[in-house]
């Protein structure tokens, strides 16, 4: 559908498109339909745009993934379908790899994932034929790549739904999180949690890495980070 761009909620409802598109296109999952407006909702009381928490917590993910022996960025259909292009930028910005790695697996949306990152330009793509699991976990999130997530000493990752994040965690890794809602498994188990838009968050992060802006990461404290965005929530909602 053409929205114009005159509508008060015109990148809302692009966003939305996109993600319907992608769903059409067998990437997003039909729970991504549903994750999506879930972050819609927090987007809308974090006030739709990056908070001076999410920048400070981009800025110690960067470090981690610039100083990491082996960076990996986890991509799973949201990703894909909302912001393929600045992903694959932010891996090559970064020098990570990515990896696609998803709950709701099925090998057609792996396929159709891995086309579509391509397109974007993205090289070698890992978790396309994984050889390893993640202990602990029951589901197809569990299956990795040897290369990539299972020896990953700093892992990225979007969109995620909560029980992954500890399980890296249990394995050693440093755990970045992208999650609007400040309140979630995921969010709290993080040591990195950037509570932001994926669409403004990532190319954002590219944007930091080729300004050569120092990183500063002395004193980070995520739970700081978390209380910063849950009192912006409240703000927003008291002001209306
Ligand atoms: O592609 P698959 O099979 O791996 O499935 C992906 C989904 C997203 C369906 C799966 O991981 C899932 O069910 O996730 P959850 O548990 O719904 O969690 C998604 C989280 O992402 C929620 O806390 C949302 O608030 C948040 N979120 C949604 N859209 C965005 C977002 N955070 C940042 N940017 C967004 N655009």
């Amino acid at each position: 559908m053409e929205i114009p761009k005159s509508h008060p909620r015109y990148v809302s409802l692009l966003l939305r498109e996109r993600i319907i598109e992608g769903w059409k296109e067998g990437i997003v999952a039909d729970a991504g339909l549903l994750a999506h407006g879930r972050g819609e909702a927090f987007d809308y009381l974090i006030g739709e745009i990056t908070q001076p928490f999410a920048l400070h917590a981009m800025k110690v993910a960067l470090h981690h993934m610039l100083n990491a022996k082996n960076s990996v960025i986890s991509v799973n259909g949201n990703v894909c379908a909302l912001c393929a292009g600045d992903i694959v930028k932010l891996a090559r910005a970064t020098n990570s790899k990515l990896e696609i790695n998803l709950f709701y697996r099925t090998e057609a949306r792996v396929q159709k994932i891995a086309e579509k990152l391509r397109e974007a330009g993205a090289e070698k793509i890992f978790g396309v034929n994984p050889d390893a699991r993640i202990p602990g976990l029951e589901h197809l999130r569990a299956l990795c790549s040897r290369d990539g997530m299972y020896t990953a000493d700093v892992v990225f990752v979007p969109l995620e739904d909560g029980d992954r994040v500890e399980a890296l965690k249990k394995m050693g890794k440093f755990v970045i999180a992208l999650d609007l809602n400040p309140l979630s498994r995921t969010a709290r188990s993080a040591d990195v949690t950037i509570v932001d838009n994926l669409v403004r968050a990532v190319p954002k992060m590219v944007e930091i890495v080729k300004s050569g802006e120092k990183l500063e990461i002395e004193g980070y404290d995520n739970g700081a980070i978390l209380g910063a965005a849950k009192k912006k929530i409240w703000e927003v909602l008291s002001e209306h």
